[in-house]
């Protein structure tokens, strides 16, 4: 019987490329996301490719409900769940704290923290259940370190920080791993989310930097989960070459280049 995934925010970014990683392996994949058109097409592309079998769920984390239902579906269709990929998460808007829009707040609260609470909250039973399976949570730099004007979306990461933390004493007894897997810069459609569709403020945002590729944390999150059971990584930062923190980082033209490049 193949293992079986369930990724959060899977219609673009690290999660598509999380469920790309683990279809070349042989998964069953469950995707999720608020963009149904995106999951059918996914589903489409890897089912095709890799003859796995693809789940895909429609439904916004912020809302406990539509989290309940999505997930007592997967219960109907799945026998167990090995690993849970917390992934969904957004920054909307950067700016100081005196200037700061409440309902940019409300949404990086509810997504990044009651989101992956909710989804938490129905799959960790099952883990427990099963006295096995592994869940990783998606942080970030920005869990680590504050950045000026970055203050809630911070707030929200090192929350998820906490949250990770506390998962793995609380699971400990039952054989769950929890990891938490944290990027630096990384070129998805992070930014254009955050700058509400502003293309240019986008791209801006990775001139002249050889930022992490989704693919990047794809690889991770598969080391993460192939690693022998006794095994468990709780704590991974990583960034692009340039990078030093969440505070510095160097365009690609600064780097002093090794005689060979
Ligand atoms: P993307 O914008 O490419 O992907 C975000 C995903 O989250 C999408 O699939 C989106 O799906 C989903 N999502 C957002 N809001 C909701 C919601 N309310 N309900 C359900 N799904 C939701 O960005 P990334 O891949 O970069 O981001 C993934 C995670 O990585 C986030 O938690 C982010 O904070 C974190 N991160 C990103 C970094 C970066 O620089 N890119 C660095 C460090 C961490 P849909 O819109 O279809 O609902
Ligand atoms: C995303 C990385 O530095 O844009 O978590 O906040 S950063």
């Amino acid at each position: 019987m193949s293992k079986t995934i369930l990724i959060t925010g899977a219609t673009s970014g690290f999660g598509k490329a999380i469920a790309t990683r683990f279809a070349q392996q042989g998964y069953t994949i469950c995707i999720t996301g608020r963009r149904a058109d995106r999951l059918a097409e996914i589903k489409h592309e890897l089912e095709n490719t890799y003859a796995v079998n693809v789940i895909t769920l429609t439904f916004d984390v912020r809302d406990n409900r539509q989290v309940e239902k999505a997930m007592a579906s997967l219960k109907e269709q799945v026998q167990t769940i090995d690993i849970l990929v917390n992934n969904a998460g957004l920054a909307s808007g950067l700016s100081t704290i005196d200037e700061g829009n409440l309902d940019d707040w409300e949404v990086m609260i509810d997504t990044n923290v009651k989101g992956l609470l909710y989804v938490t909250r129905q799959i960790a039973p099952m883990m427990r259940s099963q006295a096995h399976g592994h869940i990783i949570n998606i942080g970030s730099t920005a869990g680590k370190q504050v950045y000026k004007n970055g203050n809630v979306y911070c707030a929200t990461k090192f929350a998820v920080d906490a949250l990770t933390q506390a998962m793995r004493i609380d699971l400990l007894t039952y054989g769950i791993k929890v990891t938490a897997i944290n990027p630096g810069m990384a070129e998805t459609e992070f930014s254009l989310v955050r700058f509400k569709g502003d293309e240019e403020r986008a791209k801006g945002m990775y001139a002249g930097v050889r930022a992490l590729q989704a693919e990047d944390i794809a690889d991770i999150a598969w080391f993460c989960a192939s690693l022998p059971p006794h095994v468990c990584i709780n704590d991974l930062t990583v960034t692009c070459l340039t990078q030093a923190s969440s505070n510095y980082a160097i365009k690609e033209a600064e780097r002093v280049k090794p005689n060979h490049e």
